[in-house]
């Protein structure tokens, strides 16, 4: 018997490999004008705020390579993403101790819902960068959520916003019979 390959210890149960990058989205891409841009931080922290792209683009920035798992099946190897660590912003703004959940916030009303726990870990970046070049629109640009290790749905794409809440308010796709935890290993797709 063949022992698993490497390839297949990466591959998550269910998951095909994609050599190309899919675009999935519900609606219209929001075109971005710097101007106009922001980024609201709000709900249970000490110092709700609002960044507008060039005070954003300040913050540091960590560059991460990662895997990335869509529940359509498609898994994607070594996305390299450059953004905002969520550990920043939490250092910025300050969840007061209620805060037990994280909602994200996109263009037409998009949102996605993972616990405060989840977001904290050190891949979770606010990213504006994609293999080094500024993050295409069709994929969220100027800026999205990156949460590896979930589904992709968790990635917010043209993410305006972030709250910070006590109690869990499931987001869009998981209102629509997505799976609240969304772990690809555990293959948590639907429910
Ligand atoms: N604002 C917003 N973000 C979104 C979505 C969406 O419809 N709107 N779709 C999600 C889904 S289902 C997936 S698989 C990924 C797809 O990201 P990609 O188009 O860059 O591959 O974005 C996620 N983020
Ligand atoms: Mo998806």
């Amino acid at each position: 018997m063949a022992s698993p390959t490497k390839t297949d210890d990466r591959l998550p149960p269910g998951q095909y490999l994609a050599r190309d990058f899919p675009v999935l989205h519900v609606g219209s891409p929001a075109q971005f004008d710097e101007r106009k841009w922001r980024f609201r931080i709000f709900g249970l922290v000490e110092h709700p705020q609002e960044f507008d792209w060039s005070a954003f683009t300040k913050l540091p920035t960590k560059t991460i390579k990662t895997d990335i798992h869509c529940v359509t099946r498609w898994t994607k190897y070594d996305t390299v993403w450059e953004g905002v660590p969520f550990s920043e912003i939490v250092r910025l703004a300050r969840p007061k101790s209620e805060a037990a959940f994280v909602v994200t916030h996109g263009a037409n009303g998009y949102t996605a819902n993972v616990p405060l726990a989840v977001a904290s870990d050190d891949d979770v970046l606010f990213a504006y960068k994609y293999d080094g070049a500024p993050l295409e629109t069709i994929h969220g640009g100027p800026m999205r959520m990156l949460i590896p290790k979930r589904y992709f749905w968790k990635s917010t794409k043209w993410c305006d916003g972030v709250e910070f809440i006590a109690q869990d308010r499931p987001g869009f796709w998981e209102v629509r019979g997505y799976n609240n935890d969304a772990d690809p290993w555990k293959e948590e797709r639907y429910w």
